[in-house]
């Protein structure tokens, strides 16, 4: 055996594989923003092509010795991949290469244990962080496998241990969702609810980074954490928004991004917290104009809202870092339609930082509420609340 390698801890390298995806992010530039949201160092990227991944290592071994090499000369401690790796790719990986080797997935629900704050949030990381580490559980036992004569033989220690640990899991993540649950129910949905239904409630959308917090803050003129990182809010705030004399009270909620490939664990977990946006008689969707890659962040965050069932909720888009775009690319009119999914959905570009067209979004807004309250007028009391308010 060959001396082991000092490592410099914290220091990644990260790897994107090609499959001809048509939005395959060949600079890893989200993958590495959000290596360093974990408080890693990003200190090699490396992309390589393939029509599928490789059974076992995901790319091919030629590859890996490459990935091995880099990971050496630059002393990194893990290589993490910018797409979903098995978790048997992910123990053969760890073999071949040597160090840890993680993958987005695994990222995100590490930033996602950083930044929660509330307890509620905790509890919904936790149990994401539990149903992925379940999947895995193989891996740490590996060595144990072998011991036993591999493959084929039944029975060792290495698969007990395995089995205990699982239903040691099991009973975590059931532990985990009964005391999520009674968390959820001292909030007091039920009278929120009720107060709700006189409120005309706008909740806040949008890929992570977009300026959900910022648009948030400029609006209601509070202190949300506002942050050049991804995920900086988990949790979700709502305050009470003053429109001037529409009739009604309107809220606004600001809540966690979405993201693409978001954990499935994750959408699960959030339920609660997303739960907002379901429940909301209008969406702000907010997209980051001066991202190039801003068409597929809207398509993913349309994605997470028809999984998440707020795909029917009325929308209003809102372009936002109008300050960042070039002379050339500003709009000619501040406010348009677009199509998306074959609905024509009002479109407004704006500054949350410079505060360029947020009276005419202020404005449009008052106009829904307005609109919303005087068709409430019209109907039964007790009549449910997503019917209210549903101005196309
Ligand atoms: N140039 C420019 N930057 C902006 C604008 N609005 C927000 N930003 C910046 O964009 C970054 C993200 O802003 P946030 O408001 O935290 O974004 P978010 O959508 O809440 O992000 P998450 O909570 O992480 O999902 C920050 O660095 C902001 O300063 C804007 O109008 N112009
Ligand atoms: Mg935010």
């Amino acid at each position: 055996m060959s001396e082991p390698i000092p490592r410099q801890d914290g220091a990644v390298i990260l790897v994107g594989v090609d499959f001809g995806h048509p939005h395959f992010d060949s600079e890893l530039e989200e993958l590495g923003l959000l290596a360093q949201t974990a408080g890693l160092e990003p200190v090699a990227r490396l992309i390589c092509k393939r029509k599928a991944p490789d059974a076992a290592l995901f790319v091919g071994s030629g590859k890996a010795d490459e990935i091995r090499e880099l990971a050496e000369l630059q002393r990194a401690s893990e290589v993490i991949f910018d797409q979903a790796i098995s978790p048997a790719q992910q123990r053969n990986l760890e073999r071949a290469l040597g160090v840890a080797v993680y993958d987005r997935t695994f990222l995100i629900l590490e930033i996602f244990a950083q930044r929660a704050r509330s307890h509620e949030g905790k509890l919904q990381v936790e149990l994401a962080r539990l149903q992925y580490l379940s999947t895995r559980l193989v891996r740490r036992w590996s060595h144990l496998e072998r011991q036993t004569g591999g493959a084929g033989v039944r029975g060792g220690p290495g698969e007990k241990q395995i089995e205990l640990d699982r239903r040691m899991i099991d009973a975590s993540i059931k532990r985990t969702r009964e005391r999520l649950s009674k968390v959820q129910k001292q909030r007091g949905t039920q009278r929120r609810q009720r107060e709700r239904r006189d409120t005309f409630n706008i909740s806040l959308v949008g890929y992570t980074n977009a300026g959900k917090s910022s648009l948030f803050n400029a609006l209601v003129k509070a202190r949300a954490y506002a942050a050049d990182q991804l995920f900086a809010t988990l949790d979700t705030t709502t305050r009470h928004l003053y429109l001037g004399d529409v009739g009604r009270r309107v809220s606004i909620s600001d809540t966690v991004g979405f993201i693409r490939e978001l954990p499935h664990g994750l959408v699960d977990a959030f339920k609660a917290t997303l739960q907002e946006a379901v429940d909301a008689d209008l969406l702000l969707h907010v997209v980051d104009a001066s991202n190039p890659h801003h068409p597929e962040q809207i398509a993913e965050v349309q994605q997470v809202l028809q999984d998440i069932g707020a795909g029917d909720v009325p929308q209003l888009l809102v372009f936002n870092k109008l300050d960042a775009l070039d002379a050339d690319r500003r709009p000619h009119a501040l406010a348009d339609e677009m199509e998306i999914d074959g609905q024509r959905v009002p479109r407004l570009f704006l500054s949350a930082h410079s505060g360029e067209g947020l009276p005419a979004l202020r404005e449009l807004l008052a106009q829904r509420a307005a609109q919303a309250g005087a068709q409430d007028e019209g109907m039964s009391p007790g009549e449910p609340a997503e019917l209210q308010g549903a101005t196309h």
